[in-house]
């Protein structure tokens, strides 16, 4: 039996990889991959249980989000960790059953997810072939499942980082073992499944407003901000990913060695932090978004440190110079641990670094951000004064994800086509479609206003529900934006989840609509929520206007 995964929006033929994955996981890959999800909702099934009688096992809640972290697109492509998670989630759940037990508990008819017991590697391997996607056979059950599960994934990131910096949320953890335990229950109807994916959506704010405060508390608010394009003369580390801890780190160790430390991809916002700026090694950013890093880390000529997703399989003309950390892996490359206070030696790369050339400029010049909630609130007057003139006159959410599909060039027209009123507000690795098109300001606001990473939608969300106050309005959808998404990975389905929750209507994805929405799924999502997808630019700049 070969593999199936539809969890991203580059799904062969918008259905599922089948035989490899467009992304370039293999089958053994996937598999190990469905058999830690398998795992984890045993585990969750347990973990649920246990919350019931008041026990709360941190050490669990840890490798629930880990490991769903590590199953998102682009994240992890080493299988042996696959098979050490999968069987450290079998030992927890089992002396967690013990603990959950000797607190009354009553564990029994759990679900065989959370029975399971393989007796060698190969029963686990053999188990591995029957639990994936397709296991469910009710189409629309299946879809629901799996909208839930990949949510919860894009949860577990934004846990991770918050997390990785001191903060928590028992409720939200609590919630993400629920979800995965309930898409074991074969007695939940459709009603209740769509009830649950909502509720996603809540904790999906709640995670992303968690991850806000985490951030700004240690590194102070986003401020408007420069980022210079262009390189130095100095042999430097690229970082990419979504870690602020693992940056924190990185510049403080780099500090006074004669390496410069540049930012790919999502870890751009970075710069847009007080904390980071104090650097003078912090010289920029570096290239675009995931997908250029094939041809952009051969001509960065130093090492780069990967902290998160979206990882390509490296090539090997540069793979020497690769280093991962965190939940991101690949068998060829080194990874670096943190010790159990969580510091990260990163001596190794910052040697390495000294005996490279310094980067190839691939472009010169700076880009603009920093647009997160509190620096737009700090210009609020200006915006709603310009909203009251008319000098703009709609907003455009156009944050996400970016990727490899030439479709995507969309939302480059349509960032050009705008008309000169209109505001784009972005966030995620999506920008780089239009970061650098120089689309002007309206009376000193630029009209690409960048909030950060993914996760920073939060802060798109924040400026939203403001204004809606500012102009007394009882709606949100009364407001004049409006939502043209681009979606790639797990982390947006909890940001779509998040919009829905907060009674966001007619938001448009692409390019193209998920394929682990069925067609009655999709048709609930569309009824309810009035959700669409995109065709061309001009029929779907009309279609906004006019809406
Ligand atoms: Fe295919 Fe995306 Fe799954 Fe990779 S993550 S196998 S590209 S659906
Ligand atoms: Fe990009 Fe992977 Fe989603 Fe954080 S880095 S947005 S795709």
């Amino acid at each position: 039996m070969g593999m199936f995964c539809f969890q991203c929006q580059e799904a062969a033929g918008c259905t599922g990889c089948t035989i490899k994955g467009v992304c370039g996981k293999t089958e053994d890959l996937a598999k190990v991959q469905d058999l830690l999800v398998y795992v984890v909702k045993g585990l969750s099934e347990v973990g649920v249980k246990a919350r019931e009688v008041g026990v709360i096992n941190k050490k669990v809640d840890k490798f629930v989000t880990e490991s769903l972290f590590a199953t998102i697109t682009n994240a992890n492509w080493d299988n042996s960790v696959f098979i050490t998670r999968a069987k450290q989630g079998l030992e927890l759940r089992e002396a967690l059953k013990i603990e959950a037990k000797n607190a009354g508990a009553d564990l029994i008819n759990l679900n065989a997810a959370a029975n399971w017991s393989p007796a060698n590697d190969s029963e686990m391997l053999a188990k591995a072939e029957t639990v994936g996607v397709l296991a469910t056979e009710n189409e629309d059950v299946r879809s629901l499942r799996e909208l839930i599960i990949y949510g919860i994934k894009g949860l577990s990131a934004y846990m991770k980082h918050a997390n990785q910096l001191g903060y928590d949320d028992d409720a939200i953890s609590g919630f993400m073992q629920k979800a995965m335990s309930a898409t074991l229950n074969d007695n939940l109807s459709a009603d209740e499944l769509v009830a649950l994916t909502l509720e996603a959506g809540k904790f999906g704010v709640d995670g992303m407003a968690l991850l806000d405060r985490a951030n700004t508390e240690s590194y102070g608010n986003p401020e408007m901000t420069k980022v210079n394009i262009g390189v130095r003369n100095n042999p430097a580390i690229l970082i990419s990913g979504h870690d602020l801890k693992d940056i924190d780190q990185l510049l403080a160790q780099t500090e006074g060695t004669g390496v410069d430390v540049y930012t790919h991809s999502e870890m751009l916002p970075a710069h847009y932090y007080p904390a980071f700026k104090k650097y003078s090694h912090f010289v920029g950013n570096y290239g675009n978004a995931w997908w250029k890093q094939t041809e952009e880390f051969e001509k960065f000529n130093g090492p780069i440190l990967m902290t998160t997703n979206c990882l390509v399989p490296p090539k090997e003309s540069y793979k020497d110079r690769v280093y991962t950390t965190g939940v991101v892996g690949h068998k060829d490359l080194r990874h670096i641990e943190a010790d159990e206070n969580g510091v990260k030696d990163f001596s190794q790369i910052i040697e390495h670094a000294k005996r490279c050339a310094a980067p190839t400029e691939i472009e010169k010049g700076e880009i603009i951000g920093g647009f997160a909630h509190n620096q737009v609130l700090a210009l609020a007057d200006q915006v709603v004064e310009a909203v009251k003139t008319g000098a703009i006159k709609r907003f455009f959410v156009m944050a996400g994800c970016d990727g490899r599909a030439k479709s995507r060039n969309y939302y480059t027209e349509f960032a050009e086509k705008l008309p000169k009123d209109a505001v784009i507000l972005t966030a995620g690795c999506a920008k780089y479609k239009y970061n650098k098109l120089n689309l002007g300001d309206i009376n000193g606001i630029p009209r690409v206003l960048d909030a950060g990473q993914c996760n920073d939608s939060y802060s798109l969300v924040v400026i939203a529900l403001k204004l809606k106050e500012v102009f007394g309005l009882d709606d949100i959808n009364e407001l004049p934006i409006s939502y043209n998404i681009a979606w790639y990975e797990q982390k947006a389905v909890i940001v779509l989840l998040s919009l829905l929750h907060l009674g966001v209507k007619k938001i448009h994805l692409g390019p193209t609509l998920p394929a682990f929405l069925s067609p009655n799924v999709a048709k609930v999502l569309i009824d309810t929520f009035g959700i669409g997808g995109i065709t061309n630019v001009e029929d779907d700049m009309k279609m906004f206007f006019e809406a």
